[in-house]
């Protein structure tokens, strides 16, 4: 789909950016209960949710926690969804999510994968092309460092090298002119971190010094896309999320490791237990995700009312403009936030009725985009 909002995940394998994706759909729907819309999923986006979501059942009910019950993603997956009001399949705001497997983030390692590397320029596109870069961030890697080696491993375990370099191109692409007045946020959201907060079940007393940690290691990161964005503004959003909600970090565990180039180091294992039996899968903060997303919508459809009342007042030069700009974000917003495509249904079936019942479709739509976007954060969720 070439008319969608786009968001894109960049973090190494295991971090959990599939796991997290289930729990964003998840609390999105309980976001949007009651209010007569729903999200919408093409065919192979639902079949991939309905497989994760069974996968992470399978999982919780097995009431031992097993690190390797998801197996990884094996190939490039976009999750395309829309905000969609009940009996109308024509219009609704359309997201498309990017996941692919963490390991063709390095790229010694896609060198290595024919699948990898000819899906690539498309996840490279796609992620150039996103409103939202979202950077999932394993909390107790950094968290559970401790010696000398161990918070030397850290860097490498977090993907930094990579996710920095990902970063700077999608910042990068924030300044062409096509992108540059669309809005952008940064997302860095640290995920198994259930252990370190008593706000969800838990007892954690750690969420300052986490925050604390992201902050400090993540400096250079942000730095980049600042500097890579000094024209423009980006949202900077820094989100705790569970994704499981009902495990705890009972141990961390250093294995001695070899990186690509023969060189000693360590890898990080979790050992998780759920807290309670039978678990209950309790997803906290995920929601932020798609209040960020409907927040950059209900913003560029500001602009977009703002600029056509403009080129209103014949002001030809503009209406030209606005014509060139119908691609990307302006067009998805032009096209399905503004009514276009219903306006030009209408007046080909030209019914009153028809108008003014789509017109009730499209007000409810816009006044629950405007309600996720309104919602006050989660109590972890900062701007930064
Ligand atoms: N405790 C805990 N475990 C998590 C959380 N999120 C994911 N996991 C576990 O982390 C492992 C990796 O999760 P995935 O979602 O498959 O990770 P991924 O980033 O998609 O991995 P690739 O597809 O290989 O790139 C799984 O065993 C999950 O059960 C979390 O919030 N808390
Ligand atoms: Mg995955």
């Amino acid at each position: 789909m070439t008319l969608s909002f786009k968001a894109s995940m960049v973090g190494p394998s295991r971090v959990g950016k599939t796991t997290l994706l289930t729990a964003i759909l998840t609390e999105t729907e309980s976001m949007l209960a009651g209010s007569g819309i729903s999200l919408a999923m093409d065919e192979t986006t639902e079949r991939r949710v309905s497989k994760n979501r069974k996968d992470l059942r399978r999982a919780v009910e097995a009431r031992e926690f097993d690190a390797a019950s998801l197996g990884g993603s094996q190939s490039m997956a976009l999750y395309d969804l829309t905000l969609q009001a009940a009996g109308d399949s024509t219009t609704g705001i359309p997201f498309s999510i990017l996941d692919y497997p963490g390991r063709w983030l390095d790229p010694v390692r896609r060198a290595e994968a024919h699948e990898a590397r000819k899906n690539w320029p498309a996840c490279e596109a796609h992620i150039t092309e996103s409103l939202m870069l979202l950077v999932p961030v394993e909390a107790a890697v950094l968290m559970e460092a401790v010696t000398p080696a161990q918070r030397g491993a850290v860097a490498d375990l977090l993907g930094f090298e990579d996710v920095q370099a990902m970063a700077r191109k999608w910042a990068r692409a924030r300044n062409l002119p096509e992108h540059r007045d669309e809005p952008a946020v940064l997302v860095l959201a640290p995920l198994k971190c259930e252990k370190y907060f008593d706000d969800n079940g838990g007892k954690g007393r750690d969420s300052a010094r986490l925050r604390q940690l992201v902050r400090e290691k993540y400096r250079t990161i942000v730095g980049v896309v600042q500097e890579e964005t000094k024209d423009r503004s980006v949202r900077v959003i820094y989100a705790p999320i569970d994704t499981y909600g009902c495990v705890d970090l009972m141990e961390g565990e250093w294995i001695d490791a070899h990186d690509a180039d023969g060189d000693a180091t360590l890898d990080f294992r979790g050992h998780y237990r759920f807290r309670e039996i039978p678990p209950e899968v309790r997803p906290k903060a995920a929601g932020t995700v798609m209040r960020e997303l409907c927040r950059c919508v209900v913003s560029g459809q500001e602009t977009a009312e703002q600029r056509r009342s403009e080129a209103a007042r014949a002001d030809h030069e503009a209406a030209l403009e606005r014509r060139s700009e119908r691609k990307g974000f302006w067009g998805a917003v032009e096209y399905y936030v503004s009514g276009e495509a219903l306006e030009n249904r209408n007046t080909r079936r030209g019914s009153l009725q028809v108008m003014t019942e789509s017109q009730r479709r499209r007000q409810q739509l816009r006044t629950v985009l405007e309600r996720i976007a309104g919602q006050s954060a989660d109590e972890r969720v900062e701007e930064w």
